[in-house]
């Protein structure tokens, strides 16, 4: 870890340790995934849009696009295959989330990823908003008639035929595609957190391109008041464009900054004693 991103992690654990009741919370996307073996989109060479070539899809966002879905649901079906629940283990940085949690430091979890990492953690439900949905509950897009997830599940796993409803319409998990609204839960929680936030809050971002809106939207509308941190490969978004002077931008591995953050924190053996018991 170089000098300038040991420094930026000092920056956060002394905030933390300062304000000892300020909460923080969290917006992270796909990067704080990929350590589990779950690609992002847009990491050139192993993002799942490069390599979606094999889907013969007319562009990479098709894949989650509703009317594409509705005509060729085969690419969604099949990475829904590869990214289905249960398939992989949540990384150092989702634990220390839920550390966040168990010391109640936590306000939050605005979550861009449908792989549910966050459940897998511990992270309990009044926690979490899975702004684009997740595989939990399903839906027919013809009638609108919920069916729990073993439904999907089951004839995905077929392979043989896509879930379909008894009016023939297909069965798809309550993940966002382009195309459609998020949960209201999103906006009304974001408002409620927004009200809430206070200098002793912390807004940390990690592990997302900031390219989907409206939640590439939250970093911006977070009050000058509000300390931001960025924890990412690259910088994005509204830390690029319009960054401010109390930022703290770690351009580093997500998991490499779980460690090191825990460790100026003093939760390191508690970390590891979570990720050995899970
Ligand atoms: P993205 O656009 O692919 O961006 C990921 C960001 O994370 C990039 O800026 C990377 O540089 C960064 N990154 C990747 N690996 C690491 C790492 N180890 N440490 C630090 N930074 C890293 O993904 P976004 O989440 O921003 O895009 C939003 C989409 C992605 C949402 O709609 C998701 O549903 C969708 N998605 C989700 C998953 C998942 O559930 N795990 C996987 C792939 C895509």
């Amino acid at each position: 870890m170089d000098k300038k991103t040991s420094e930026s992690i000092k920056r956060i654990s002394q905030h933390l340790l300062k304000k000892p009741n300020g909460k923080v919370i969290f917006l992270v996307g796909a990067g704080i995934s990929t350590s589990c073996g779950i690609p992002d989109f847009r990491t050139p060479g192993t993002g799942l849009y490069d390599n979606l070539a094999k889907l013969n899809l007319p562009f990479a966002e098709a894949v989650f696009d509703i009317d594409y879905f509705s005509e060729n649901p085969k690419p969604f079906y099949t990475l829904a295959k590869e990214l289905y629940p249960g398939n992989f283990e949540p990384s150092k940085f989702h634990y220390l989330l839920r550390l966040f949690q168990d010391k109640d430091r936590l306000q939050r979890v605005y979550t861009q990823n449908i792989d549910t990492l966050e459940r897998s953690a511990g992270i309990k439900d009044e926690y979490i908003i899975e702004a684009h949905g997740s595989f939990a509950k399903n839906h027919c897009i013809e009638c609108k008639k919920e069916y729990p997830l073993k439904v999907f599940k089951d004839k995905m796993l077929e392979g043989k035929e896509y879930a379909r409803c008894k009016c023939k319409g297909l069965i798809k998990p309550n993940i966002v595609f382009f195309g459609e609204n998020l949960p209201p839960k999103f906006f009304n929680s974001w408002e409620d957190d927004l009200d809430d936030m206070n200098e002793d809050h912390l807004v940390v971002v990690a592990g997302t391109s900031l390219a989907v809106y409206p939640f590439a939207s939250l970093p911006i509308e977070v009050p000058s008041s509000v300390r931001r941190a960025l924890i990412n490969l690259e910088v994005v978004g509204d830390f690029k464009i319009n960054p401010r002077k109390s930022d703290v931008v770690l351009e580093c591995a997500i998991d490499e900054a779980a460690e090191q953050l825990a460790r100026e924190l003093g939760w390191n053996e508690e970390l590891e004693k979570l990720i050995m018991d899970n």
